[in-house]
C-alpha cells in the first residue's frame, strides 16, 4: 500500500446537494440542510465529506455547469453557509471535498459572454472557436466530427461572430481551452480561493479531457448509423493533461490537499499509473470507469449488456494489483450521482432479497483496498426508480436528450425500438439515483415540506434513515459496523496484500487481504439469489470458523461446520450472504 496517508483510510461521502436535505422548503436540499446532517454522517463513521457542486450555476447539468467559481448557487446558500459547513465539520473531525469542475464552464460565465462577443475580445481564446467548414452546396457544417457525450455534435454554431465553439457536454457547457495558460492560471486562483476556505481538496471532474489533440482532427467513423463520432481519443488522456496535472498538484501539496480525479474512456493500467503513481505528483486516486461500464456496450451506455461475477473479478484483480505494483492508489465506488443504484444493478432489490444484497455489495466493496466512496443513500440499500413512473419524472439532461432522440429514431423504426431503449434508460439513466435522499416515514420522506424537485421513490416507508438509525439489522448499521472494522485493520484492509481465491466459483466471491503483522482477512460474498456450498480449500481452513467471524450480513452465519457429502468441510451460504474472517 506505499506509505500511509489519510486521504490512502479515508472513508468518503458523496452530498448530491440538490437531494440530501432541504432546510427551507423550496424543494431543493441545500447548505443548512446538510448542516443539520453532520450529526448523521459522524454517526455512519465517515471521515471525508465530497459536495457536487453548490457554486452559481443555470443548472443545465445539476451545477456541472458553473457560471461563477466563487459564489454559491443561492438555492442553495452563501458564502457563509458553505464556511459555516466547513467549520462545523472540521469541528466533529470531517474532511470537505469540493467538485472541481474545470474542463467547461456555463455559457453564462461572464468569460464565455466575453468570448463569444466578438473574436478580437480578450477572453475569445479562453474557450475553443472554430470557422464553419462548408460543403460544395455552401452548407454549414461543424469543424470536425466529434459527437458530444450528451448527443448531436460537439461544437455549437454562435451567429454572432459565425464561428462554432466546442462543448464535449451540454452546448450550454463549453469547453474552457487549456491551451491557453490565462485559463490554466484563472483555474489555479479557483483552486487557492476555496484551500484558503478550508477545504481539504477536490473531486476533479472529468480532468483526462483537459488537453485535446491538436489541430483537432476527425475522428474515425465506429457509429455508421451517425453524422457525429465518439472521439475520446482526440480528448481523453491529451498530449498536456500530465503537465496541467502537475500544476494543480503543485498547489494541493501547499495545503496537504488531496485530489481525486475522474478518469472516464480510459482504461489502460500504463496511461492511469501516470496520473496517479506516487513518484508522478499528479493525481492522488482516480475514479475507473471499468466496473460501471462492464454491463452498458461500448457505443451506448443505455444498451443493457448482460454481465458476469467473472467479469467484475477480473476488473477488481486488474486494478486491486496494478495499483500495488505501480504504487498508484484506487478510488473504490459502485455508486455516484451518474450511475443507478448498486443494489438494483448489482444484486437484488425484489423485497426479500434486498437488504442481504445491499449488505453483501458493502462487503465486497469496502474491504478491497483503496480510499472508500460511499454515495448518498447508498448506505441504506436506496433502489432504483420504480419501473411504472413516467418519464416525465426523469429529470436529467443526458435522459431527456437521448430519450428525444430515440422518439426520433422510432419514427422509422418501430415502437419496439424505443420500449426497449426505455427499459434501458429505466436500468441506466442517472435519474435512478438522484431522487431525493429518504430519511423519514413522514410527507416527502423527510426530504422537504414543499414540493421536491424530483419525486421521491415510492419505497420510502420502507427504506429511510430513521427506520434504520437504532435497527441492528438495518442496511445502515451494517455500512456502521464495516467502516469501524476497515479503520481498526487498516494495515490489513487499506495497506494489505488482495488476492481472490477460488475463482472457479461462478457466483461467489472469494478475496483475501493479508499483511504481515497485522493478519489475514477473507471475505466472501455470493453474489446469486441461491444458496452456494463451498468447501473450504486446505490452506485456509483455519480461518473459517465462529472464532474469526468479524462480520456476517445475516448477523450469525448458520453453518460453518457443516460436511459435504465426502465429509469435506464446507461453508453453506443462502442468497447473497457475505461473511468476513479475521485472524491475527
Ligand atoms: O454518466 C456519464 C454519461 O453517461 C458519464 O460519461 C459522465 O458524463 C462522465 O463520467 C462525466 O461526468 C461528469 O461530468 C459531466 C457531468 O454531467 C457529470 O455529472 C459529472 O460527474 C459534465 O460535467
Amino acid at each position: 500500500g506505499g506509505i500511509r496517508a489519510w486521504w490512502k483510510e479515508a472513508s468518503v461521502y458523496q452530498i448530491y446537494p440538490a437531494s440530501f436535505y432541504d432546510s427551507d422548503g423550496d424543494g431543493l436540499g441545500d447548505i443548512p440542510g446538510i448542516i443539520t446532517k453532520v450529526d448523521y454522517l459522524k454517526n455512519l463513521g465517515v471521515d471525508v465529506v465530497w459536495l457536487s457542486p453548490v457554486y452559481e450555476s443555470p443548472q443545465k447539468d445539476m451545477g456541472y455547469d458553473i457560471s461563477d467559481y466563487r459564489q454559491i448557487h443561492k438555492p442553495y446558500g452563501t458564502i457563509q453557509d458553505i464556511e459555516d459547513l466547513i467549520e462545523i465539520l472540521h469541528h466533529r473531525g470531517i474532511k470537505l471535498i469540493m467538485d472541481l469542475v474545470v474542463n467547461h464552464s456555463s455559457d453564462q460565465h461572464a468569460w464565455f459572454k466575453e468570448s463569444r462577443s466578438s473574436k478580437s475580445n480578450p477572453f475569445r481564446d479562453w474557450y475553443i472557436w472554430r470557422p464553419p467548414k462548408y460543403d460544395a452546396n455552401g452548407n454549414r457544417h461543424p469543424p470536425n466530427n466529434w459527437a458530444s457525450i450528451f448527443g448531436g455534435s460537439a461544437w455549437e454554431y454562435d451567429a454572432v461572430t459565425d464561428e462554432y465553439y466546442l462543448h464535449l457536454f451540454c452546448a450550454e457547457q463549453p469547453d474552457l481551452n487549456w491551451e491557453n495558460p490565462k485559463v490554466v492560471s484563472a483555474v489555479h486562483d479557483i483552486l487557492r480561493f476555496w484551500l484558503d476556505k478550508g477545504v481539504d481538496g477536490f473531486r476533479m471532474d472529468v480532468i483526462n479531457v483537459v488537453s485535446k489533440t491538436p489541430g483537432l482532427p476527425d475522428a474515425p467513423i465506429t457509429v455508421e448509423s451517425s453524422k457525429y463520432q465518439p472521439a475520446m481519443m482526440h480528448y481523453a488522456n491529451g498530449p498536456r493533461l500530465h503537465e496541467h496535472l502537475r500544476g494543480l498538484r503543485a498547489i494541493l501539496d501547499q495545503y496537504d490537499a488531496f485530489s481525486v480525479g475522474e478518469m472516464p474512456f480510459v482504461s489502460d493500467p500504463e496511461d492511469i499509473l501516470q496520473a496517479v503513481g506516487a513518484s508522478r505528483k499528479e493525481l492522488n486516486m482516480i475514479f475507473q470507469f471499468d466496473i460501471v461500464e462492464m454491463d452498458s456496450s461500448a457505443s451506448n451506455k443505455f444498451t443493457i449488456v448482460p454481465w458476469s461475477l467473472q467479469n467484475l473479478r477480473d476488473i477488481v484483480a486488474k486494478w486491486q494489483t496494478c495499483m500495488a505494483t505501480g504504487d498508484g492508489w484506487n478510488a473504490l465506488f459502485l455508486e455516484n450521482h451518474d450511475q443507478p443504484r448498486s443494489v438494483s444493478r448489482f444484486a437484488s432489490d425484489r423485497p426479500e432479497f434486498r437488504i442481504h444484497a445491499a449488505k453483501m455489495l458493502a462487503t465486497f466493496l469496502a474491504l478491497q483496498s483503496g480510499t472508500l466512496f460511499i454515495y448518498q443513500g447508498q448506505e441504506l440499500g436506496m433502489a432504483n426508480l420504480p419501473k411504472d413512473w413516467g418519464l416525465e419524472e426523469f429529470k436529467d439532461v443526458e435522459t431527456i436528450n437521448y430519450m428525444n432522440e430515440v422518439a426520433e429514431i422510432s419514427k422509422v423504426k418501430s415502437p419496439a425500438f424505443y420500449d426497449n431503449a426505455l427499459e434501458g434508460v429505466r436500468a441506466k439513466a442517472r435519474d435512478n439515483s438522484r431522487s431525493p435522499f429518504q430519511w423519514d416515514t413522514t410527507t416527502n420522506a423527510g426530504f422537504s415540506t414543499g414540493n421536491p424537485w424530483m419525486r421521491v421513490n415510492d419505497d420510502y416507508l420502507y427504506c429511510n434513515a430513521q427506520s434504520q438509525i437504532d435497527n441492528s439489522e438495518s442496511v445502515l448499521t451494517f455500512w456502521r459496523k464495516l467502516l469501524r472494522l476497515r479503520r481498526q485493520m487498516l494495515d490489513v484492509f487499506v495497506y494489505g496484500d488482495f488476492k481472490f481465491l477460488s475463482v472457479e466459483d461462478e457466483n461467489l466471491s472469494v478475496y483475501e487481504r493479508s499483511h504481515p503483522f497485522a493478519g489475514r482477512a477473507l471475505v466472501l460474498c455470493n453474489f446469486s439469489q441461491h444458496p452456494i456450498n463451498w468447501i473450504i480449500p486446505d490452506d485456509v481452513r483455519f480461518l473459517c470458523g465462529h472464532e474469526n467471524l468479524a462480520l456476517c450480513n445475516y448477523g450469525t452465519a448458520a453453518s460453518l461446520e457443516s460436511l459435504d457429502p465426502d465429509g469435506k468441510r464446507e461453508i453453506r451460504f443462502r442468497p447473497y450472504e457475505s461473511m468476513i474472517f479475521f485472524a491475527k
